[in-house]
């Protein structure tokens, strides 16, 4: 990729840390140099955060690569870590997590409360037969139990499998399936977009194909009728009657802790397995770190669904472990109304926000008026995850959510590295809009061109991992040939992350998208990234996909779909005009040759669940093709809206 376009590398805003936040940061520069002085000594002072019952023998064994096992001979319990330690500690009135329904309901949790809650579970658990090792599923909306279902697998050693409640039931059955679980657990439904919404009945669907479940266990959230079996249990009936006290009792390091299912694009859904101590290190460490957390004093949200891997390790594991107090949220952000985020943030005083660039986008098309309209002066700080983040998009959180003070942390990692590789720090580093600037202390990442050599300063490739870290994934569930093929063989003995990557002229790094939605346009390598962010870049834009479609001159011709903001005028010839100007407007900022071929401007873009924005959808509509597989769409409706756009040449 050494002839991509320089468009991003010429960003030259600069945002130093604010004093008084760099002043009293939890980590401060010499991080890097003593991680590089020696990087296992670093992971070891960091898994000593945690409480072990017996100590490592060996930091990392990586006598059998890719195969790595860290803190070898070591044992903990990951829901003690969580949880009674903080207890134990004189914290048990601190309110872990501030729960907020979508209809407005409320819960307040303390440390105790969640404790109590667990011990519960786990209690429960056991009494229908869970014992260390077996794999329990769970497909529950964003409640409380949600998290503390988590803790009770992980309290009694078994693997849990959280399917994001959105996924039907096909996908709930095939992760049953993969990983043989022996219990779901589940709700009668949960609360989107003002409406209950039923759970219950995708599990008997699925379960009807799953043998090897023995039980379903029901938290009653919505109070909607459900049909019953004799497989089934109320949560209420075995959980909230059983004992409050539990042993924890500790596992190996190397204990699996989760698995969690990652789509791809088109093949099996890879089951990516996380174990006990390293993943709990890295968790711990990286939300110490990224969002210098002072446990006394901030109130911490991260947005996502638990059903993800930014819920795993930045709603439950990395927080819980650092003892913070966190806001959780049911619903939707603009249920009931499109402020819902920032009355939330007013409420609780919310101190640290992490979300993803979509929801940037979104509420940037919303328009400005909205956060403006709340007390958002609590936040000091913000976090981004899940795509590249536009420099527009990051300069408008900035600006708009962090009154252009509050650092903006870009953070890229993925369900497979279990916790944040790179990113800025806080109290340390001067931001680029758009670059997640640094691997982390303890992280060696790299750009490799396509024979595996670093690319110089100001060089373009593919992005890669040099040394195993501690929250890596050990392995694919069931399938060791898979994980060493997909991660392992493209570079001998790198991690090839799947991410193009550049590195500007200060050797910080900049996150493309997926090797795979690269445009090889008149034999030039072309990033979506960089023509989206060209795109956003313009003052009528709140969010664009590009795409390369079959050209029988160019090999690929960009194709744009492009979201208007809230108040621009796109009928007739106003639209017109906006498109000519909007391609005039990618040439001048990028060149000639990324000028898009068409531009269409649209509503909606098909999107993730998680929020990931579906190119390859796109794709199969700029080459007017019939629409592959559309099961992971989170609005299926999205894609008749842009495909008949296409069709009258709008
Ligand atoms: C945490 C998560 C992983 C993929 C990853 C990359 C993209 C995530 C990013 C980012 C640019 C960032 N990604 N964070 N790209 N900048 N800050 O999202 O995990 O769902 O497994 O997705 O997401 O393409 O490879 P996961």
């Amino acid at each position: 990729m050494s002839e991509t376009l320089a468009n991003l590398l010429q960003e030259t805003r600069r945002f130093p840390p604010p004093a008084d936040l760099a002043a009293a940061a939890n980590v401060t520069a010499d991080a890097y140099d003593s991680a590089a002085e020696d990087r296992l000594a670093f992971w070891a002072r960091q898994a000593g955060r945690l409480d072990w019952s017996t100590e490592w023998d060996q930091i990392l064994d990586w006598s059998n690569p890719p195969f790595a096992k860290w803190f070898v001979g070591g044992k903990l319990n990951v829901a003690y870590n969580c949880l009674d330690r903080h207890v134990a500690a004189g914290h048990g009135d601190r309110v872990a997590i501030h729960w907020e329904g979508e209809p407005g309901d409320t819960r307040t949790i303390t440390y105790a409360d969640l404790l109590a809650m667990t011990s519960q579970a786990a209690n429960a658990l056991t009494d229908l037969g869970v014992t260390a090792g077996d794999r329990v599923a769970i497909y529950l909306p964003m409640i409380p139990e949600a998290a503390v279902a988590m803790l009770a697998c992980a309290r009694i050693g078994a693997t849990h499998s959280v399917v994001f409640g959105g996924f039907s039931a096909d996908a709930l059955t095939n992760r049953i399936q993969d990983a043989s679980a022996k219990v779901v657990i589940t709700a009668d439904g949960g609360f989107r977009r003002g409406k209950p919404s039923a759970l219950k009945p995708t599990v008997d669907e699925a379960v009807a194909k799953c043998p090897t479940i023995e039980r379903v266990l029901v938290v009653r959230r919505t109070g909607q009728d459900v049909a019953w079996s004799d497989r089934d249990v109320w949560w209420h009936e075995a959980v909230e009657t059983a004992s409050t006290e539990h042993t924890a009792e500790a596992f190996d390091a190397e204990h699996p802790l989760f698995i969690l299912y990652t789509s791809g694009t088109t093949a099996k859904p890879k089951g990516i397995l996380h174990t006990t101590g390293g993943y709990l290190t890295q968790a711990a460490y990286t939300h110490h770190a990224v969002f210098d957390l002072k446990p006394e004093s901030d109130v911490y949200w991260c947005t996502a669904d638990i059903g993800w891997v930014t819920g795993h390790s930045y709603i439950v594991y990395g927080p819980l472990a650092n003892g913070a107090t966190q806001l959780m949220y049911e619903g939707t952000p603009d249920t009931p109304h499109k402020g819902r985020f920032w009355e939330l943030v007013q409420k609780h005083k919310v101190t640290i926000l992490y979300t993803a660039p979509t929801l940037i986008r979104t509420m940037m098309k919303w328009g400005d008026d909205i956060p403006r309209g709340h007390d958002l002066s609590s936040l000091r700080l913000l976090g981004s995850v899940g795509e590249p983040i536009n420099p527009e998009a990051w300069i408008w959180y900035r600006e708009n959510i962090g009154r252009g003070e509050c650092p903006v942390v870009d953070t890229w990692w993925q369900t497979e590295t279990g916790a944040i590789m790179i990113s800025p720090l806080p109290g340390v580093t001067s931001t680029k809009p758009g670059s997640a600037m640094r691997p982390l202390p303890g992280i060696s990442a790299d750009v490799v061109d396509d024979q595996a050599q670093s690319v110089p300063d100001g060089g373009g490739g593919f992005l890669v991992l040099r040394e195993p870290w501690p929250s890596m994934l050990r392995t694919i569930w069931g399938d060791d040939q898979r994980f060493v093929d997909t991660y392992w063989s493209r570079f001998e003995g790198l991690y090839f992350a799947g991410d193009g990557a550049k590195k500007d002229d200060d050797g910080d790094l900049w996150l493309l998208g997926r090797v795979d939605d690269v445009m090889l346009v008149s034999g030039h390598n072309i990033s979506t990234t960089e023509v989206e962010s060209a795109l956003v870049s313009h003052p009528s834009v709140a969010e664009a996909a590009v795409v390369g479609a079959t050209d029988p001159t160019t090999g690929q011709a960009i194709v744009a779909f492009t979201i208007p903001r809230g108040s621009v005028d796109t009928e007739g010839s106003a639209g017109e005009a906006l498109i000519a100007e909007l391609r005039e407007h990618v040439s001048k900022t990028l060149g000639p040759i990324a000028k898009p071929r068409q531009i269409l401007l649209v509503p909606e873009l098909p999107k993730t669940r998680s929020g990931k924005i579906m190119r390859r959808l796109l794709r199969d509509v700029a080459e007017n093709r019939s629409l592959g597989d559309v099961t992971t769409l989170q609005d299926s409706s999205v894609m008749d809206l842009i495909s008949s756009g296409m069709r009258s040449g709008k």
